[in-house]
């Protein structure tokens, strides 16, 4: 075994030199973005473009890390003084690299205040967000703020200790505005369709309750730009930290893998200083639009189908699952159903596109979880799954991947694997809202869970043609089991005298709302 170091600014001398490190002297480094939600993903993603910015001898980009609650992230880089190590993946090989863009991770539940100073210092430039959909608290009902959930009821009533990302960004602009500063970009990165405009909505929901002066301020003075932000990033395990160790000679409490392959498509609007991100691989256009619905459902709502389907055919990592010749097959028709229903004058190449995804989930290097392509369902269900069926049953169209999909994921909320025993589905706000209950006690019937209209809106759950199908698929997984049922599924399309189109009765033009 090979001597380690402790990953740490003075070790970086240390580290051979095939690893990369920041060629920048960190002292020098500005802090001009505040990230809210600095999980893995952000980590593989943004901070690697801003340490590739910083690498080049722009120096105004160094990240303040925020996170809401944990302590987590703060406390296993403390020691090694913010840096981390990238693995990315791939069959020619592997790259490490460390990278120092984060200059602090701050816990906003523990010093708000920290938070605060930072948004409201000068060379604060940026923020971005990467925090769930439910981080926005964007009621589908109502087409606006949450104001009725406890952590925007608590940010309005204590406006300097805010408990929301929405709450800091308010109350920072507010400040802003106040000392006749210019405000910061806001940059949501979450695979929300539309997440810069979602984010305005709240934003500005949000400032109108403090004031109508602050309201107009920001809609006339602040960019949201809408992007769209792709990179298959695993959770970290301990055997990811081993062998790091083990092969890499680095010990490093929280590093990151993830593939090769990266994408960051910006909407072109900034209303203050702008990173030169396309000079570091990022796509800067007009319409971001078409490039966020084309990852989202093709690629998010394959892995929505694969991590439900896989595991319950009892695999555990993703590449193993599409080894699975059912499995395959099916990713392979659900993608060629989803490009059914995207824009076709956008100028993106669906075959191209597709086979990249093919290829990236079949990556055995990147070890993807199933349990976490499946976690959180309820709130990626919707965009991933039922918008696209929507869209596919209006034109008269197969809707039966996505319905053989939401089949499987009903399955999979009931928490039980392939050999019946119990696994954590990962789902706080699903559990919450019953989905669980609803799933274990309806058995083969997933009529009562069409109640849930958060999750299933109102056409398609109570649509004959579709709910018949999801119910055919859900009673042959229950009484066949998986494998068989794909199997049953597959033949059947293959059938050219089954029935495949679902007629319609579908209003294209009233937008969808899941609620
Ligand atoms: C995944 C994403 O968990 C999920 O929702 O689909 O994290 C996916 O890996 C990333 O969006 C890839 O860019």
């Amino acid at each position: 075994m090979q001597p380690t170091v402790n990953l740490s600014q003075k070790a970086l001398d240390a580290l051979p030199d095939h690893y990369s490190t920041p060629s920048y002297n960190r002292d020098d480094v500005k802090t001009g973005v505040v990230h809210f939600g600095p999980g893995n993903f952000f980590r593989a993603h943004q901070a690697v473009y801003f340490d590739n910015l910083l690498n080049q001898g722009d120096l105004r980009w160094g990240i303040s890390a925020v996170s809401l609650r944990s302590k987590n992230l703060r406390d296993a880089l403390a020691e090694q003084d913010n840096y981390y190590t990238l693995v990315e993946r791939a069959k020619e090989g592997e790259n490490v690299r460390v990278v120092g863009s984060i200059k602090e991770v701050l816990v906003a539940h523990e010093g708000p205040d920290l938070v605060l100073n930072r948004l409201r210092n000068p060379d604060t430039k940026l923020v971005t967000l990467c925090v769930t959909q439910n981080g926005y608290y964007y009621n589908n009902q109502t087409k606006t703020l949450d104001f009725d959930h406890p952590d925007i009821v608590s940010c309005m009533e204590e406006e300097s200790d805010p408990v929301s990302a929405v709450g800091f960004i308010v109350t920072a602009l507010k400040e802003r505005m106040d000392a006749g500063m210019p405000p910061f970009t806001v940059m949501s990165c979450d695979n929300i369709p539309g997440n810069g405009n979602v984010l305005r909505q709240v934003v500005e929901a949000y400032a109108m309750s403090v004031s109508q002066e602050l309201y107009e301020w920001i809609s006339d003075n602040v960019e949201f730009p809408v992007t769209m932000v792709d990179r298959i990033t695993p959770r970290t395990t301990a055997e990811h930290i081993d062998t790091l160790s083990q092969q890499h000679g680095i010990d490093d409490a929280w590093p990151v893998f993830t593939e090769t392959f990266a994408q960051w498509v910006i909407e072109d609007t900034f209303c203050n200083e702008k990173p030169d991100l396309e000079s570091v691989g990022a796509e800067l256009t007009e319409n971001v639009a078409p490039y966020e619905l084309t990852k989202i459902r093709i690629l998010n709502g394959s892995h929505m189908a694969l991590g439900p389907i896989g595991h319950l055919s009892g695999h555990d990592y993703a590449h193993q699952a599409m080894n699975q010749p059912e499995i395959n097959t099916f990713i392979n028709g659900f993608i060629d159903t989803v490009i059914t229903t995207l824009p076709k004058d956008a100028g993106i190449d669906f075959d191209d596109y597709k086979s990249s995804i093919i290829d990236r989930l079949v990556n055995p290097y990147m070890k993807d979880e199933l349990t976490r392509l499946a976690r959180n369902g309820s709130q990626k269900v919707p965009s991933r799954l039922m918008q696209p069926a929507r869209e596919a049953v209006a034109v008269d169209g197969n809707a039966d991947y996505l319905a053989f999909a939401v089949a499987a994921w009903i399955e999979y909320a009931k928490g039980y694997d392939s050999k019946g025993a119990e696994f954590d589905i990962n789902d706080v706000e699903g559990i919450n809202m019953g989905l669980q209950e609803l799933a274990r006690q309806s058995g083969a019937n997933p009529r009562p869970l069409f109640a849930l209209r958060k999750i299933f809106g109102h056409e398609l759950s109570s649509h004959k043609g579709f709910t018949n199908k999801v119910e055919q698929y859900l009673r042959d997984i229950v009484d066949n089991g998986m494998t068989t049922a794909l199997s049953h599924f597959n033949e059947e399309q293959l059938d050219p005298s089954t029935e495949n189109e679902i007629s319609s009765g579908i209003d294209l033009k009233q937008t969808f709302s899941p609620t």
